[in-house]
């Protein structure tokens, strides 16, 4: 099924909630991926031996860089149909990290870090369009590997 305008707007918007209080919600958009996946605090250098999530412009500037991208994929599917990697080397990160499979956990806690971030402009269409251009964004990157 084709992707809409009117679900790019809904990324959009949200995207712009998101970035509203991007301290505030990236520390629970990792407290989210921690709590359900304790092991992705070694995977991650910038978390890897710290005490746990602590604000900070370096975890921002990651986090904003993930639902950034989620947010591009949503423009490309949209105008084109399908989801081309700006950056090819997405890819070998992740397979040099160990990553064989997009997690769930990570989508999962984008999802809801929308959620929160929206809050009663919360529906499942929101969220529908957030997965469509999540998972499109991950085979991208899956096939990078
Ligand atoms: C690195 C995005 C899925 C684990 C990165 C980086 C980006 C990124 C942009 C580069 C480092 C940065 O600047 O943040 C994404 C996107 C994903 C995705 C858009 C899905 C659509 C996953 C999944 C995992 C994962 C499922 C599994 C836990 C990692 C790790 C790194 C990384 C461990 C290396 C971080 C470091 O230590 O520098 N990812 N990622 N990613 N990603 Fe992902
Ligand atoms: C990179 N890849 C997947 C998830 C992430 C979460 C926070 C920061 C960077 C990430």
């Amino acid at each position: 099924m084709a992707f809409t305008d009117k679900q790019e707007s809904l990324v959009n918007s949200s995207y712009e909630s998101f970035k509203q209080n991007l301290s505030g919600n990236s520390i629970f958009f990792y407290t989210f991926i921690l709590e359900k996946a304790p092991a992705a605090k070694e995977l991650f250098s910038f978390l890897k031996g710290s005490a746990g999530v602590q604000d900070s412009p370096q975890l921002q500037g990651h986090a904003e860089k993930v639902f950034g991208l989620v947010r591009d994929a949503a423009g490309q599917l949209r105008a084109t149909g399908t989801v081309v990697l700006g950056d090819a080397s997405l890819g070998a990160i992740h397979v040099q990290k160990g990553v064989v499979d997009p997690h769930f956990v990570v989508k999962e806690a984008l999802l809801q870090t929308i959620k929160k971030a929206v809050g009663d402009k919360w529906s499942a269409e929101l969220s529908t369009a957030w997965e469509v251009a999540y998972d499109a964004l991950a085979t991208a990157i899956k096939k990078a590997y």
